[in-house]
């Protein structure tokens, strides 16, 4: 027996008016078809032609190892071509992905392949992000630091995306000072003696295939675990709950950094102390 999930709503297509009312408003996840079919990514967008326009440029690669103290928050464990890269990901599974990587600030090309779609959130252009992931690679339990609302297209393969409403927090053993979960706990597979408070949580879950759109509420908690190797692309509004933009602030200007002081100043003693208080903390809601 696994975590208690749902299948996410999806749509073809749907009305400006009704994505508004009915899920930003609502704070509902949806998966909306065909929202790109009329877009040149639709054709476009694979590894090889990723390859092609962008080969040159190294990139920042993540894995799945532990947060380290002597990593700073969020930095990356690699780096390589691109052109290698997609390589590596067309001949075999790896642990190896792109993380909110900027890259149509060097390949503005890639602006062209795509529509700011007007279904009534206030996107900010400045920041379409890309993530690449290799066959079976995870994307750690995490929700988004700026708690906007993201618009998520997937392309080439197929990706699995499990989410969490901000209300399941509570049981979601959030590691203090960050914005993930215990790394070690499988989401697939969880060990419920372990993590008993994973009983109680509700989840969503989709396939995402090429050319979808997942709509994440803000600050809803996200894991994805790409099936095939692919990409994907990231729109974002800000949150509109004013709270949450305080969290955003807080989060960005405080939190982040502070958490890097204690690195600095303690070292490993602080990760561990950080994991241990997620355990205590959670285990006192059950
Ligand atoms: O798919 C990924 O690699 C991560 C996506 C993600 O975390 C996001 O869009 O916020
Ligand atoms: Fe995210």
């Amino acid at each position: 027996m696994g975590i208690f999930l749902e299948e996410i709503e999806r749509v073809k297509t749907i009305s400006k008016e009704d994505f508004y009312n009915n899920y930003v408003k609502k704070q509902k996840p949806i998966v909306i078809e065909q929202l790109t079919n009329d877009w040149p990514a639709f054709e476009k967008w694979n590894l090889n032609y990723i390859k092609e326009i962008a080969g040159d440029k190294t990139v920042p690669l993540y894995d799945d190892r532990p947060v380290s103290h002597k990593d700073g928050f969020n930095e990356a464990h690699a780096k390589m071509k691109m052109s290698d890269y997609v390589d590596l990901l067309q001949s075999k599974p790896t642990n190896y992905r792109i993380f909110l990587y900027n890259l149509m600030q060097e390949v503005p090309q890639l602006k062209h392949d795509f529509k700011w779609p007007k279904i009534g959130l206030h996107l900010v252009k400045q920041l379409p992000m890309l993530f690449f992931g290799g066959e079976n690679s995870k994307v750690f339990m995490h929700f988004d630091i700026d708690y906007s609302n993201i618009l998520h297209f997937h392309f080439h393969g197929k990706k699995r995306c499990m989410l969490f409403s901000p209300t399941e927090t509570p049981y979601m053993y959030k590691v203090p000072y960050s914005l993930i979960s215990r790394e070690d706990i499988d989401f697939d597979n969880p060990d419920f003696e372990k993590w008993p408070a994973l009983k109680k949580v509700k989840g969503l879950v989709c396939d995402l295939n090429h050319g979808e759109m997942l709509y994440m509420p803000e600050g809803y908690w996200h894991y994805m675990k790409y099936v095939t190797p692919g990409f994907s692309m990231s729109l974002r509004a800000f949150p509109r709950k004013p709270i949450n933009l305080l969290k955003a602030v807080y989060n960005v200007f405080i939190m982040r950094h502070y958490d890097n002081f204690m690195r600095r100043r303690k070292g490993q003693a602080w990760i561990d102390y950080k994991n241990e208080q997620a355990i205590i903390k959670t285990n006192k809601n059950i």
